[in-house]
């Protein structure tokens, strides 16, 4: 059954009997916040990806996180308007996801969501742009970090409203459903978004249509500032699904490899009308909340724990072990360097947009 093979970066704990290796006085357990998401082994079986495979996504996920870098420096000196979000640290639940999915099929996130916009394949230099409020941007500068929108990418919208982008992947999904298009929906949301009514209302209705949906939850185990084991009753939130009727799994979200294997199958059994799947990816937050966030509620040794699993380091370390060379690993890196600078280059030349253009697209012709 449990057939991981993940390598973490350094040896993590076990994890005891009751499935953490510290549970807090609550009991909780997968919203801890210091179990490594190596501790998760998935009770699947996990199929070894190609060398081609592992190296288109270790770059997509150096290439988000150069890109985050970047936008988290901009937003220090001012250049960003409005609250910016990083997926600094969860890169692996976007590139894994976005490989084992069809370019068409439909996706939609919170506004932590670069990094899906990225792997579902926006252009670079343009979601750059947008962040920027430039006009070359997908939206012409309006929506910003935290409205990534490309339908032509099947990026349907990222959202402000924690659990809003939910309910309209079930949309999708039954659009898809009703006009027999076999495309799939994935929507990812946060811990802190399963106490919205709206998913509990969205899970019992997909689960009963047989919606072809994934309900993707990326727990970084912070709903902004306060550690979910403090506010949930619930430790292991995968099982939230199962009441649901719906399957539902608990895996390493900072493995690339295995959130491949749990999309791809909870998409075949999305296209062969067996409804949606629940999927829990554990990870962690590397950096603030958003932009500016002083971090006073974590400690320094918590991050610099959870770093020793870091996604990028993983996929780097899985393609050593597949016996991928230093100069295969070097080239990518370079690639990955220039075409960030290429698409800063291009998004900062970017035009702000035409003020008349605030009147535009706020109501549909
Ligand atoms: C309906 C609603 N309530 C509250 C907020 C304020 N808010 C913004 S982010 C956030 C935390 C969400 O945490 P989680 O779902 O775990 O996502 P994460 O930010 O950790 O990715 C909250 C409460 C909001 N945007 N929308
Ligand atoms: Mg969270």
């Amino acid at each position: 059954m449990a057939n991981k093979s993940s390598t973490p970066l350094a040896e993590a704990p076990a994890r005891s009997s009751s499935g953490a290796a510290n549970v807090p006085p609550n009991g909780v357990v997968s919203t801890t916040t210091d179990l490594l998401s190596s501790q998760i082994a998935p009770d699947f079986d996990v199929p070894a990806l190609s060398v081609e495979t592992l190296s288109e996504m270790y770059r997509q996920a150096l290439l988000i996180r150069q890109v985050e870098e970047f936008l988290l420096g901009a937003a220090e000196q001012g250049q960003i308007g409005g609250a910016m979000h990083t997926a600094i640290g969860h890169e692996a639940n976007a590139v894994g996801a976005a490989a084992a999915l069809n370019p068409d099929d439909y996706l939609t996130c919170t506004y932590r969501g670069h990094h899906h916009g990225l792997a579902h394949g926006m252009d670079v230099g343009r979601a750059i742009a947008e962040v920027l409020g430039r006009a070359d941007g997908f939206a012409g500068g309006k929506g910003g970090s935290m409205h990534f929108v490309a339908p032509e990418h099947g990026m349907m919208g990222s959202n402000g409203i924690v659990g809003a982008q939910v309910p309209h992947a079930a949309g999708l999904a039954l659009a898809s459903q009703l006009r027999d298009e076999g495309r799939v929906a994935i929507t990812f949301f946060g811990d802190g978004a399963l106490f919205q009514g709206v998913m509990h209302e969205t899970f019992n209705m997909a689960s009963k249509w047989k919606l072809p949906v994934i309900f993707y939850c990326e727990n970084n185990r912070y709903s902004e500032m306060t550690p979910t084991w403090r506010t949930s009753s619930v430790g292991e939130f995968y099982l939230f699904a199962r009441a649901y009727g719906m399957e539902s799994v608990q895996i390493d979200g900072n493995d690339a490899e295995v959130v491949h294997a749990a999309v791809s199958q909870a998409a075949a059994r999305a296209r062969a009308g067996e409804g949606p799947t629940f999927i829990e990816g554990i990870t962690y937050r590397l950096a603030g909340h958003m932009a500016g966030d002083l971090e006073t509620y974590r400690s320094a040794d918590e991050i610099e724990e959870q770093r020793r699993h870091d996604p990028v380091l993983v996929l780097r370390n899985r393609l050593k072990e597949r016996g991928a060379s230093d100069a295969h690993i070097a080239a990518i890196d370079a690639g990955v360097a220039e075409a960030v600078a290429e698409a800063v280059a291009f998004a900062e030349a970017s035009p702000w947009p035409d003020p008349a253009e605030a009147y535009t697209d706020v109501y549909k012709n």
